[in-house]
Order: structure tokens, then C-alpha cells, then sequence
């Protein structure tokens, strides 16, 4: 089967090898998530990818610490942010998207299907008419193969569905930004067991990301330090996940996999974060509105997950 979106990302990740994008990982501990700041060195044009609004459940506050670090990086480099790029609706910790927008400009994006998930979790949280199920609330939305620049630099939008059915990774320059699909080689694959997520597919979607070229740098959105490493780390290679990734190197099945994923999924707790997380960044970040006391609420649906 031809699979053109792929070969436009493997030509463009060759291509990119000399002018490399500038990456700057952010890491938050408390949700073990990574956030970036992708630039074009010639231009100084950038996209955040996946940022995170800090949010502590007990006392239902925000803050905005680890946005408040990737704003002080963006001034002190004097980048122009063109895209605020989400890998899908993360459903472990809120995004800081919009409020990044409104100090720093730029296109909030997600993959197309996102509407799928609008469905089920407006379903879910019974939201009201006002929410659309449609997209719309981002700015752009991303099909397979779509490409666009920053600055100078090409990116190629694959979609990657089985964590969630609208996740998408961004390949930018020689740097692919796999968003939860696999993480480090000793962790292995993201988990398939949200409403929507199919562990066959998942498969199907990181053997994809495998078939970029080898030398490919590969970016993860987490790193939850497997036993026997003490430090974080979020970027590894096509390569160096092709001979070592534990759930997913050459040479397992897709049936071996989907055995082992499914069987590792029951034994997972749900996130954490997964109830406000979910019920913003379906609004692609923006809280719900407020009601007639002016106070913004969170729901959380009894016996729903
Ligand atoms: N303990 C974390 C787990 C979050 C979680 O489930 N993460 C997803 C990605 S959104 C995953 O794939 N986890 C894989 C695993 O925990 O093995 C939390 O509560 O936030
Ligand atoms: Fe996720």
C-alpha cells in the first residue's frame, strides 16, 4: 500500500538533516509531561508544542508556572510564534494553549478528528448546545499529510490514531514530535484504553513513525521513569526504538502486541487529571462557561469512567 504522507516525511526529514529546528523541552514533573519550543534558526519563527496550565485539584486552582517558563524562553530568544500545536486532547493535564495565544499570538491546532472526541466527552460531561462538536474551537485543524511551515522549516502532519482516535504527531524538519504513541525504548507505548483508543491501531500508528528514516530524532509528550533509570529523558531515535523499544521493536507481532497492551491497560488507573483535563482541552483549553454567578465550574460525571 502507498502511503504518501509517509514518503513526504521521510524526504523532508532527509532534507531537514542540515537545517536542523532548535528544540527546547520543557519538562513538568507533576503530570510527567513534555512540553517544546520548536524554532527555525534562520527565522526565528516557532510553535509550542503541548504546553501545560498547572492545575491542583484539591483546591480546583490554576497556575501558570510551567507556561510562564516557555513565555520568559520565547522573549528571551525573540521568537515569533506562529502555531500553539496540540498531539491530541490530553486527557492527564490541562493545556496552556489560550493563554499562551494571548500573550504570544499564534494558531491553536489539533488533529481533525478531534471531533470525535468533542462527541463522546460532550456526551460524557453533558455539555450544553453552546459546545461545538464540530472543531471549531481551534483555530486549525490537521488531516493526514497536511504540511505547513515554520519559517523556513517543513512539517508534515501524520495521523497516528489508537491512543486517541485524533492524535496526530508533527514532523518538523528531522524531528518528529510522536505525541503519546511510544515513549523512551525502556517504557514502551502509551496506553489504548480511553473511549476511542484501539490498541491495533496504535500499532499500526508507532510501526509508522518507525518507518521514518532511522536517524529521525523523536520527541516524546512524557517519561514516566521506568524502574532502574533515575533521570528523565524524552528524545531517542526511529533507530534506537526499532532495535530496544520493550512493547514495540522489530520484530513484534501486532497480535503480540495488542495482547500485551490490552493486558497492561486493565491493570492502569485512570490519570489523575483525566476529569478537568479532558472537559477543558475538548474546548481546546477554554474553561466552560461561566455560570450565572460568574464562577467557572468543573463537573465531574458519577461512575461515568
Ligand atoms: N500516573 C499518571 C498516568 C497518566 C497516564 O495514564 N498517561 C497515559 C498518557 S496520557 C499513558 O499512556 N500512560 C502509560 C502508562 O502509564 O503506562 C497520571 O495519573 O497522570
Ligand atoms: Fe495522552
Amino acid at each position: 500500500m502507498s502511503d504518501s504522507a509517509l514518503a513526504t516525511a521521510c524526504a523532508q526529514v532527509r532534507a531537514a538533516q542540515s537545517g536542523a529546528p532548535v528544540i527546547k523541552a520543557f519538562f513538568d514533573e507533576p503530570t510527567f509531561t513534555v512540553s517544546y519550543v520548536v524554532h527555525d534558526p534562520e527565522t526565528h519563527r516557532a510553535a509550542v508544542v503541548d504546553s501545560v496550565l498547572d492545575y491542583d485539584p484539591a483546591s480546583g486552582r490554576t497556575s501558570r508556572a510551567s507556561a510562564d517558563a516557555i513565555l520568559a524562553y520565547v522573549k528571551d530568544k525573540a521568537l515569533g510564534v506562529d502555531w500553539l500545536l496540540e498531539t491530541h486532547a490530553h486527557a492527564d493535564h490541562l493545556s496552556a494553549a489560550p493563554y499562551l495565544q494571548k500573550e504570544l499570538g499564534g494558531k491553536i491546532a489539533i488533529g481533525e478528528h478531534i471531533a470525535t472526541v468533542q462527541q463522546v466527552f460532550g456526551a460524557v460531561f453533558n455539555a450544553g448546545p453552546e459546545f461545538r462538536r464540530d472543531g471549531s474551537d481551534f483555530d486549525a485543524l490537521f488531516a493526514d499529510g497536511d504540511t505547513f511551515k515554520i519559517g523556513n522549516l517543513d512539517v508534515t502532519v501524520l495521523h497516528v490514531p489508537g491512543h486517541t482516535p485524533a492524535c496526530i504527531a508533527y514532523v518538523i524538519g528531522d524531528a518528529a514530535f510522536v505525541g503519546d504513541t511510544m515513549f523512551m525504548p525502556d517504557y514502551g507505548t502509551a496506553r489504548a484504553d480511553f473511549p476511542g483508543g484501539d490498541a491495533r491501531r496504535l500499532y499500526q500508528s508507532a510501526r509508522r513513525l518507525l518507518s521514518l528514516p532511522p536517524d529521525t530524532r523523536l520527541f516524546m509528550c512524557h517519561d514516566y521513569l521506568p524502574e532502574g533509570r533515575t533521570n528523565y529523558v524524552w528524545e531517542t531515535t526511529v533507530e534506537a526504538e526499532r532495535k530496544a523499544n520493550i512493547h514495540i521493536h522489530d520484530g513484534i507481532s501486532e497480535d503480540e502486541f495488542v495482547a500485551m497492551r490490552e493486558a497492561r491497560d486493565k491493570t492502569l488507573a485512570m490519570p489523575r487529571l483525566i476529569l478537568p483535563s479532558v472537559q477543558v482541552n475538548m474546548r481546546a483549553g477554554h474553561m466552560p462557561p461561566p455560570e450565572g454567578n460568574g464562577m467557572t465550574y468543573l463537573k465531574i460525571p458519577v461512575d461515568a469512567l
